[in-house]
């Protein structure tokens, strides 16, 4: 209690003698670490090794900093709480930059002539059409200029961190490297978990020809001699944020390539771990287009589903799925096969946000998370709901972002437990009492607890449905893509498209409602195709070029589906229609079942115009979504799932027919970009 209450102690004590630099690395890794430290003027450098000691060193250093507040040992051991500053909690999408070679352009019309309900505005910029604000467009030049500009001195009484990294595991073929430096400890404590750092990566980059990333992390905020830090430095004007990819050699050094990544100004999540959206997402799915053997960064999870049918061998199914940020995909990753079927069926998980995806020789795609962490969203997290999650938290090593805390230095947010515990600390810092509320004030207030983005970091490792293969290094080929977004009407629970082309079509016109999880107003409807609008690193309609490539390129290639776990009822009450959650699993026995008929050779049922949708018996359901089917001794029939409503589709529908002109609206936006095909 004394800990959590506490006000921040301003003594840091100092590190040991940091590692000396200048002794490792090649040629490019000295260079691009002296201009470091040359344009940002830290107080002094560190390089993270990677070792847990020191990992455990940062932490206790950031708690005595007052940056990180030890949460109780025996219920999160070796874990904490960190509080960022308010307005720094989600992904600036708006300050967010992919700065291209002249002339290119991310989309071909001008930002400016895309209506805003498209919402399709936002987020990455290029090449002529990088603007910094409303009134300054730059180009990308001007914008690197820019950026040096910003990181001139930007570490002024502050420590420069030097993060060597990998992105999937170092014997692997997809495997990445990348530096970032970084004045933030939170973002090298995050790099710790979230990444393969220590000195397997740093032996690897003493090869004269070792690639790596250049990244460059501030938050932005120079000390002046004497003055106090705050616990969450970061940028407060929002237009002083930048997130800028550049996809074009600096020429200062145009030896290290034509990509690096500059970030100020924000400490949080995927704006200042560059590894993450920015490196395994922007600038891979750029690389993985332009290089001479394609392949695919997707914002995917991954997981293996085994079936093991009474007295036969079992069967091995792999699965992707693209949502949209907070749309479920961690969720599913780690669903929990219900108790009715766990007996021939088993779910494991290789990764939750991001799959890197190489063709084998037997013409299939095979995905692999490039990541060794989870960066979850809390809100909504329970035993209930996600028991697996919950269980790697509990195993320690975990840092949360911006959740509420309890009396005895347990985490709560809403949805953690039916019940909200009286005393509470909320994200802000602030106590709450709940003595004496009525019902509806206690449900308002439970949404205030925890921001609605706050997040949990903790190791792959420690979750225990990780598949033993998901640090192998190989990828595992994969039998279905699936789709999803929040659609609260129209999109049935699961639908599996007739081909290739129709599925990328389908990708391309995904529409979701906004989530928390970016600085965009939330519940209105965005296209964010492929659940990738955020992330693609270059032209949207080439991207779309690459997909069918694949497509023509990957004999093998996955079925693609699409599915939504959140229908909710066209009158009365606006709950979802579906349980979701593990009863997802139900949808992803029958994918399954569909490839062992592929597999087998066996006809698939007759798809409708939208593609092919199961009947409620396909999922084990009746009309009602009560359970059909024997159970396990001793357990009575589960409580309806859903209803049959969450599968129909209705052609006439007229949202359906305003659904197809937003569709066409939207590609039309691509114009000539848009290919034939
Ligand atoms: P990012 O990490 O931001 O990319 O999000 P994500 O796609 O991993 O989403 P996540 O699994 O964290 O889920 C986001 C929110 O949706 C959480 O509050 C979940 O509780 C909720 N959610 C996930 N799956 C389901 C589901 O099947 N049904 C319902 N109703 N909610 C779900
Ligand atoms: C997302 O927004 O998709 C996330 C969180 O997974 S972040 O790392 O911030 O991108
Ligand atoms: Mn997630």
């Amino acid at each position: 209690v004394h800990k959590i209450m506490a006000q921040p102690i301003t003594f840091v004590p100092p590190l040991p003698a940091p590692l000396d630099w200048s002794t490792f690395g090649n040629a490019n890794v000295k260079k691009f670490i002296d201009n470091a430290i040359r344009v940002c003027q830290p107080k002094d450098v560190a390089i993270f090794d990677g070792s847990v000691e020191e990992y455990h060193r940062i932490c206790d250093m950031c708690e005595m900093s007052g940056m990180f507040m030890a949460l109780n040992p025996y219920l999160y051991p070796r874990s904490y709480l960190i509080r960022s500053h308010p307005g720094d909690t989600a992904r600036s999408e708006a300050r967010t930059f992919v700065c291209g070679p002249m002339n290119e352009k991310l989309y071909q019309v001008p930002l400016s002539a895309i209506p805003k309900d498209l919402g399709f505005g936002y987020g990455c910029r290029a090449g002529e059409s990088v603007s910094g604000s409303k009134d300054a467009e730059l180009n990308t030049e001007q914008m690197r200029e820019l950026l040096y500009h910003e990181f001139t001195g930007c570490m002024a009484g502050r420590t420069m961190w030097i993060v060597p990294f990998s992105m999937g595991p170092l014997n692997s073929e997809f495997c990445k490297l990348g530096i970032e430096i970084s004045d933030s400890p939170y973002v090298v404590a995050h790099m710790y978990t979230m990444a393969r750092t220590g000195i397997e990566v740093l032996k690897r980059l003493s090869a004269p020809n070792a690639y790596f990333l250049p990244c460059w992390h501030s938050v932005g905020l120079p000390l002046t001699p004497g003055e106090k830090d705050v616990p969450w430095p970061c940028r407060k004007e929002n237009n002083r944020k930048f997130i800028a990819h550049f996809t074009t050699a600096d020429p200062s050094c145009p030896e290290m390539g034509p990509y690096s990544v500059m970030s100020i100004g924000s400490g949080y999540g995927g704006n200042a771990l560059l590894g993450k959206k920015c490196y395994a997402l922007r600038i891979a799915s750029r690389m993985a287009a332009f290089e001479p053997v394609k392949w695919m960064a997707e914002h995917m999870l991954i997981l293996h589903v085994r079936h093991t049918p009474k007295g036969a061998p079992a069967k091995d199914y792999f699965l992707t799925g693209a949502f949209p940020s907070a749309c479920g995909k961690t969720n599913l990753a780690m669903v929990e096969v219900p108790r009715e079927f766990a007996d021939e069926w088993k779910v494991t998980c290789l990764g939750d946000d991001i799959a890197w995806i190489r063709m084998d020789t037997q013409g299939r795609l095979c995905a692999l998370n490039p990541e060794a962490g989870f960066f979850g969203v809390a809100p909504g997290t329970s035993n209930e709901s996600n028991g697996n999650a919950m269980a790697a938290m509990r195993a320690g090593n975990t840092l949360f972002t911006n959740v509420g805390v309890t009396r005895d230095g347990d985490v709560w947010w809403k949805g953690k437990s039916p019940e909200m515990p009286e005393h509470l600390i909320d994200w802000h810092g602030v106590p709450v009492e709940t003595h004496g509320l009525d019902k509806e004030a206690l449900s308002k207030l439970q949404n205030t607890i925890a921001q609605p983005n706050s997040r949990y970091t903790t190791p792959c490792v420690q979750c225990p449905s990780v598949d033993p293969l998901w640090n192998a290094g190989e990828g595992v080929p994969i039998d279905a893509f699936l789709f999803g977004g929040r659609r609260r009407s129209l999109t049935p629970l699961v639908f599996r498209c007739p081909d290739w082309e129709d599925g990328v079509l389908t990708g391309a016109t995904l529409r979701s409602e906004q989530t928390a999880a970016a600085d965009r107003p939330e519940g209105s409807l965005f296209f964010d195709p492929m659940a990738m609008r955020p992330f693609i690193g270059y032209n949207m309609g080439k991207y779309f070029d690459h997909w069918l490539e694949m497509g023509r390129l990957a004999p093998n290639h996955p079925d693609i589906y699409c599915v939504n776990w959140f229908r909710r009822a066209k009158e009365g009450k606006k709950d979802f229609l579906w349980a979701g959650f593990g009863q997802n699993f139900r949808v992803l026995r029958w994918i399954c079942e569909l490839a062992q008929a592929k597999r087998d050779g066996r006809p698939l049922p007759q798809a409708n115009t939208l593609g092919l949708v199961p009947t409620c018996q396909d999922l084990l359901l009746d009309r009602e979504g009560v359970h059909v089917g024997p159970l396990p001794a001793g357990m009575t029939a589960p409580k309806p799932m859903g209803c049959s409503c969450i599968l129909e589709v209705t052609p006439t529908d007229p949202e359906w027919h305003q659904e197809l002109l937003d569709e066409r609206a939207f590609l039309d936006l691509l114009g000539s970009d848009l290919s034939e095909g």
